[in-house]
């Protein structure tokens, strides 16, 4: 298989699109948000494309942003983290603008900036042991888009992003109405095709214009306004100190990510 960070291809009127760092969890580092804008591009300008399939290869749709390649890159200051959160944000959000309906074939892991990927795209289906959540509470980070409550209810939004939860069920994802289906393990990306296809065979134009609409009234309510203040918010946690992002780092630095994150984790219920 190809080593690119991102790899597509067109089937009938659906473009595929598929996060390809398999031993990283396909956590996304510079190189596939890289990739994966280009790839968004090119498969909005392919006119045979309809529809995009969004995937992870191997047994994680994705652990999030890379937090290997941020441990090395060390940013300091509001003006640094602006630039890196701006890119990351406008990475999660194409999923949202784009014209064309996207919808996440999820297994495994969908954690942190891979969450908001999922709740950016229009539609999402899980296979039944898929795992969601936002864990950047629990080491002094916070979420870049923070979709989550235009997704789901207030008390929901806050139960996961306040506690940091990172084992929230497919089951109990589609309760809460931040995924469309569940379906056995497996056969998540057949089921994400199928709903490809069926939107696909719909009226084109009208799609477009129905999704563009249903995106408006989130405008109407304040959407964009509130998902800027979630990021300036975002670019605050991340630009100042604090005990827990400290620790992490300081752990992260000496010992590796595994044991900063088995520190973190050791620190919860579950
Ligand atoms: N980044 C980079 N590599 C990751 C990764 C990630 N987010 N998640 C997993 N990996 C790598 C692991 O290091 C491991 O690589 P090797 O050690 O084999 O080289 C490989 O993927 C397989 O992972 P595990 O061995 O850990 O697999 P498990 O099944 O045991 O556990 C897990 C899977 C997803 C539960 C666990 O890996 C995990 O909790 N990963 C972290 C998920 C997470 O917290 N994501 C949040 C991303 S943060 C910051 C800068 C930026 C940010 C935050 C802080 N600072 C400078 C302070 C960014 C915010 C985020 O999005």
């Amino acid at each position: 298989m190809s080593d690119s960070p991102v790899l597509t291809h067109v089937e009938g009127r659906i473009g595929h699109l598929t996060f390809n760092r398999p031993k990283a969890l396909n956590a996304f580092d510079s190189a596939l948000i890289a990739a994966t804008n280009k790839a968004m591009a090119e498969l909005v300008a392919d006119e045979r494309v309809l529809t995009i399939v969004v995937s992870g290869a191997g047994r994680a749709f994705s652990a999030g942003f890379d937090l290997k390649e941020s441990a090395a890159r060390q940013t300091t200051g509001a003006a640094a983290w602006r630039q890196v959160l701006e890119t990351d944000f406008d990475f999660v959000l194409q999923f949202w603008d784009c014209p064309k309906p996207t919808i996440a074939a999820v297994q495994g892991y969908c954690l942190a900036g891979a969450f908001e990927l999922m709740l950016a795209c229009d539609m999402a289906v899980a296979g039944q042991s898929a795992l969601f959540g936002e864990p950047e509470v629990r080491f002094g980070s916070g979420a870049v888009a923070l979709l989550l409550p235009w997704v789901t209810g207030p008390k929901q939004a806050k139960e996961l992003l306040l506690t940091g939860a990172d084992r929230v069920t497919a089951a109990r994802a589609l309760e809460i109405g931040v995924i469309n289906r569940v379906v056995p393990d497996g056969q998540e990306l057949e089921a994400a095709t199928a709903l490809a296809r069926d939107v696909a065979a719909a009226a084109p134009e009208s799609v477009r214009l129905t999704k563009r609409a249903i995106n408006r009234a989130y405008e109407l309510a304040g959407l964009r306004d509130a998902l800027k203040v979630g990021l300036e918010t975002d670019i605050e946690i991340e630009s100042a100190e604090n005990p827990e992002r400290s620790e992490f780092n300081r752990i992260r630095r000496e010992e590796g990510l595994q044991a900063a994150l088995a520190w973190r984790d050791g620190r919860f219920g579950g």
